[in-house]
């Protein structure tokens, strides 16, 4: 297991500083926003070849709504989610971080068709990731379907309920990432969830139960690694959170902590 950090939470001017500073702290990996990737992509690329720093992902950022009400809005994330799938193997990373909504439902309510629309946003969902599970499958990204607690989505909460979703896709490019800030909240079982998803897991993103730095909440990250370690996991894990001071101190800090669980 390699630890990564998303570039917005490391000091620094430029991306190349913030790379630096990465690597003395003794990370391996920097998660980076889709946002404006194709505007960056040239910058990200010079940045990393100076350096050992690997990208790990590319933190979603794409524009539409792959469960937006109308054609279009679901037209532009697929769109910008193929085009982030390209950047991300161009630069080697594992995949693109894919929430299929944030929110409520967008869809209409198709009763008597359907009696609950979240059947219908699964139906639809299926069908555009064997799009981009064909496309990643191409490229050689992984899409990483993300589950976020109750509070941010509406539909995809779990683990299992993600690594139901690629099964009906069946794509090799179509997995999963585990947050451990939204598993908290939503699984009953840390490891026993991350243990069910084995084979499906693609990515991790760190943050404790009160998203500062691992090691100021409560979480028992111990059983949460030993449970990925059990499944084999040897990909990147990348802080999401907020440091509570000094970053040049808290993240070597960090570092040594985590490290000491692995
Ligand atoms: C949002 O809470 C989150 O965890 C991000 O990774 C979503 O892109
Ligand atoms: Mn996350």
């Amino acid at each position: 297991m390699k630890l990564a950090i998303q570039e917005n939470i490391v000091p620094g001017k430029t991306l190349s500083e913030k790379i630096w500073k990465i690597e003395e702290y003794g990370f391996e990996g920097i998660e980076v926003w889709g946002s404006d990737l194709p505007q960056r992509l040239n910058e990200i690329k010079d940045a990393l070849s100076t350096t050992k720093i690997k990208l790990s992902t590319v933190c979603s950022g794409y524009g539409g709504d792959l469960l937006g009400a109308d054609r279009k809005s679901r037209e532009i994330a697929i769109r910008d989610i193929k085009e982030r799938l390209g950047m991300c193997a161009e630069l080697g990373g594992v995949g693109v971080i894919t929430v299929p909504t944030f929110g409520g439902p967008k869809i209409p309510d198709l009763y008597p068709w359907r009696s609950d629309v979240r059947d219908v946003e699964r139906m639809i969902l299926v069908e555009e990731l064997k799009v981009l599970g064909e496309y990643a499958d191409d490229v050689g990204a992984y899409i990483l379907l993300e589950p976020l607690n109750r509070y941010e989505t509406h539909l995809i909460n779990r683990l299992e309920q993600a690594v139901e979703v690629c099964r009906v896709v069946g794509k090799e490019h179509v997995k999963i990432m585990a947050d451990f800030f939204h598993m908290n909240i939503e699984e009953a079982d840390i490891a026993g969830s991350i243990e069910a998803a084995n084979g499906y897991i693609m990515h991790v993103h760190l943050a404790d139960s009160n998203r500062l730095l691992p090691g100021y909440g409560h979480i028992d990250f111990k059983s949460g690694f030993n449970a990925l370690r059990k499944i084999g996991y040897r990909n990147f894990m990348a802080l999401e959170c907020e440091i509570p001071g000094d970053p040049d101190a808290e993240l070597p800090r960090c570092v040594r902590y985590l490290k000491s669980l692995i």
